[in-house]
């Protein structure tokens, strides 16, 4: 083996872990793994499934496990190139999770806040406004943000519209939005044309979007599978629009394959069988 390998990248995922129906931390390792970055986990609650599409799932909030948890990888001197954010237990966990962002934080450290509370026009389940405004708070730390195009509405207090939206109105929530901190917002399902769904992203000023084959219906999970390659893509160095593009494609085909098995949709994504080619790609990009 070679002995100058450079030093592996290191991410901090934040995130509940649902035991069952593909998301949050069960999608983030395997795909921040992919990706070539470490992987620490950093759960919010467990729970035996997420809560869309499913009844009866079993809940324990682990807040009084953040703050310690993070202090003592502070203690170990652990160093964090990433740390990275999704479902909270509840809005109070907002205050806990900026404690431990500090706690482990370093000057070059990117945070990446994924606001994960709500999809089509709605809350998940138990969620209202006050995770709105707990998010809010949280993306003036972040240097990323990857909120669905409705909860960039709900953080930014702009109407949310279904289906095709102009210009203009993903402008303004892109405007919105940067001006809260963010240095890069990548607002998923936007759609700005019938058949294609995609993202758009605002860097210091500049708008990209990438747009893909738009499918019916929701496929839970696929905003954790995208923020997931997204955030490891960014902390391993790629470009904004390449990793938009690497995380657009991979998202893509999890969603294809998930169709083309017929596998209920509140499952989760297959991106399995997706990660080989997702893994070539990576490998080309660096
Ligand atoms: O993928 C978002 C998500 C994460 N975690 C839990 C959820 C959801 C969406 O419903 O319920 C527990």
């Amino acid at each position: 083996m070679n002995d100058t390998l450079p030093p592996i990248k290191r991410i901090a995922a934040v995130h509940d872990l649902s035991g069952f129906g593909k998301c949050s931390l069960t999608v983030a390792l395997p795909i921040v793994s992919a990706t070539g970055v470490e992987c620490a986990c950093l759960p919010t609650a467990l729970l035996s499934t997420h809560t869309g599409g499913f009844t009866g799932w079993t809940f324990r909030d682990l807040s009084d496990q953040i703050v310690p948890i993070a202090r003592h990888w502070h203690d170990v001197g652990v160093h964090f190139d990433g740390i990275y954010s999704g479902y909270l237990a509840s809005p109070e966990q907002g205050e806990l999770l900026s404690e431990a962002i500090d706690l482990i934080r370093s000057d070059d450290t990117l945070v990446i806040v994924d606001p994960a509370m709500a999809d089509n026009g709605k809350y998940y389940t138990n969620l209202d406004d006050r995770m709105a405004r707990c998010f809010a708070k949280l993306i003036s730390k972040a240097d990323i943000i990857t909120p669905n195009i409705t909860e960039a509405c709900f953080i930014t207090g702009t109407e949310f519209h279904p289906g095709v939206v102009s210009n203009d109105y993903v402008n303004q929530i892109l405007d919105k939005l940067s001006a809260m901190g963010p240095r890069v917002c990548a607002v998923t399902g936007v759609s700005l044309e019938e058949g294609l769904v995609g993202v758009a992203a605002r860097q210091e000023g500049e708008t990209f979007t990438v747009m893909n084959q738009a499918r019916e219906g929701t496929f839970h999970g696929s905003g954790d599978v995208f923020a997931s390659a997204f955030c490891a893509l960014l902390v391993r160095g790629a470009p904004l629009k390449a990793a938009i593009e690497a995380a657009v494609a991979f998202t893509s085909d999890c969603i294809g394959r998930t169709e083309a098995r017929g596998t209920p949709r509140h499952f989760g994504l297959d991106f399995e069988g997706a990660l080989p080619e997702y893994i070539n790609r990576v490998a080309r990009m660096f």
